[in-house]
């Protein structure tokens, strides 16, 4: 009696443990080759105080600023890879409208009087999950606070929401 009492315990004790591994892992967010959780929709850099849409970018080449498109209602996963030595962010109105933004990584959770977004620590990367919000419009700025408050400025760039079903592949 006394045997199988102790054993229910075990699992229990196991699964924290599991659970403060990988809080660990979390937190150290060290080195590039560390496994992602799942493979990203869109991939963008920071280099140069600029930004780089290396995946999920079709508009990039047609466009004088860096760009994605983004389908309504789905669950997507952006990462946002900072390579230069300062720090960057990633603020957009868009964030601001997405419920339940999953971040992974190191990031300081960065707002604005219009947009919310985080900040990307040198050699950095982190991961945001959301289901993209239907929204009144298809069409959202994206900027780094530090190098693209302006208008003018480098590290701007756009999100363009596409209606669901135009999109579905
Ligand atoms: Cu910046």
């Amino acid at each position: 009696m006394k045997e199988a009492k102790t054993c229910r315990h075990h699992p229990r004790l196991i699964a924290f443990a599991i659970l403060l591994a990988l809080g660990m892992i979390g937190m150290s967010g060290i080195g590039s080759s560390e496994e992602l959780l799942y493979e990203p929709d869109v991939v963008v850099v920071m280099k140069n105080k600029a930004f780089q849409v290396v995946k999920g970018g079709p508009l990039e080449n047609s466009l004088p600023t860096p760009a994605f498109s983004l389908p309504a209602g789905m669950d997507l996963a952006i990462l946002l890879r900072n390579e230069d030595e300062v720090a960057h962010e990633f603020v957009s109105p868009l964030l601001m409208k997405a419920e339940d933004i999953e971040i992974s990584g190191h990031a300081t959770i960065v707002y604005t009087l219009t947009a919310f977004g985080v900040r990307v620590e040198p050699r950095d990367r982190v991961m945001l999950r959301f289901i993209v919000p239907e929204a009144s419009v298809d069409r959202f700025h994206f900027w780094c606070n530090l190098h693209g408050k302006l208008l003018n400025d480098t590290m701007r760039g756009e999100i363009f929401i596409l209606d669901a079903k135009q999109s579905s592949k």
